[in-house]
């Protein structure tokens, strides 16, 4: 194996210290931190008031500066969020053609205003690392970024929605690599469902083939990312709390012999999220303008969000904050569980 701080694979020694030790470690990606959210300030989004619920999941100390990178200050305080539930984030990306998990201040830093740096997914870590690239690694390479750990591998990830699916799939089968990371990876990931711009019938039809379990926290409808809970799609299954939720990941990669990871599907807080109906208008309306300006690929995500934004009615950038900040919290917590009571 190979040690901690070699090679094209690079623990950082915090990481490899809880590590080492069976302390919680939560893993997050950064391709949200690269292409998922804006990178320019803006005054303080609604989800921080001081008296709210996601406030409350940061601890006494949330400080925001209308002037700093947006999506720095994000993954900040989902990292804070996680340290606030006593376990220890790693995030991970591409750094200099290095696959880090663990990243300094500094680094994240520069990774966050880095106009340049490139979206990861499992395809790219070789190419890119050969290149001496930087990376924001998607749901997908932060898993397996997760298997690769050293010196045991992390269980627990956070992130805001994993890919899936994608609408007009029968014309083109653009499908995330984050469902075969699902089916493949073990690794248990909290997320509030799948991106709203994508097929969710087919996504979670997807999820079944992989034999990838999709559960419920708290709810029996399916959380659709920043507009809450479907109103037509159940989850399979349902846990209401951590605990469960470690006795589950325990009995499927361990009696059960399962080698997929799972999805914990955790609603964006009903107080932030966005009505449904305004959001089916503005997402058909962004990807007809996408389609438009030849916008694809990972391009799509920033170019709607943009247009959200745009929109007076809707806050989305306080959605996607509050439901990160919520489920780094609940995968804090499902860390704790699990590293109390290993035995896989
Ligand atoms: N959800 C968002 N914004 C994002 C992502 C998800 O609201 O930017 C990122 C995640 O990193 C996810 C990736 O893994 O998009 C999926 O991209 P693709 O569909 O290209 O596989
Ligand atoms: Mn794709």
């Amino acid at each position: 194996m190979s040690s901690p701080s070699d090679g094209f694979v690079r623990t950082h020694p915090e990481i490899a210290d809880a590590l080492a030790e069976g302390r919680p470690v939560v893993g997050l990606e950064t391709a949200v931190l690269t292409h998922g959210l804006p990178r320019t300030g803006r005054a303080t989004p609604d989800c921080l008031r001081p008296d709210g619920r996601i406030a409350g999941l940061l601890g006494d100390d949330v400080r925001w500066d209308d002037g700093a990178p947006l999506n720095l200050q994000a993954v900040s305080l989902v990292s804070q969020a996680v340290r606030q539930a006593n376990a220890v984030p790693a995030v991970i990306a591409m750094i200099d053609g290095v696959l880090r998990i663990g990243l300094d201040d500094d680094e994240l830093a520069a990774l966050a205003l880095d106009e340049s740096a490139r979206k990861a997914s499992n395809r790219d870590f070789a190419a890119l690392s050969v290149s001496g690239a930087s990376a924001g690694t998607t749901v997908a390479a932060s898993m397996h970024a997760c298997g690769l750990a050293a010196p045991e591998p992390i269980r627990v990830f956070a992130t805001g929605g994993i890919g899936g699916v994608h609408r007009g799939w029968t014309e083109r089968p653009d499908v995330s690599a984050d469902l075969r990371a699902l089916g493949s990876e073990p690794v248990v990931v909290v997320a509030s469902g799948a991106k709203v711009i994508l097929d969710l019938p087919a996504t979670l039809e997807m999820l079944d083939t992989l034999g990838v379990p999709v559960i419920g926290y708290r709810t029996d409808a399916l959380p659709i990312f920043t507009v809450g809970l479907s109103e037509e799609l159940e989850v399979p299954h349902r846990l209401d709390s951590a605990d469960a939720i470690a006795d589950a990941c325990r009995r499927h990669w361990g009696e059960f012999a399962q080698s997929s990871g799972m999805l914990v599907a955790n609603p964006c807080p009903a107080e932030e999220a966005i009505d449904p109906h305004r959001m089916d208008v503005l997402v058909d309306a962004g990807l007809a303008e996408a389609a438009a300006q030849g916008i694809d690929g990972s391009g799509v995500t920033p170019f709607l969000l943009g247009s959200m934004i745009a929109d007076a009615e809707v806050d989305p950038v306080s959605a996607n904050l509050a439901l990160l900040i919520a489920n780094a919290s609940l995968a804090g917590e499902i860390a704790n569980a699990w590293s109390t009571d290993r035995s896989v």
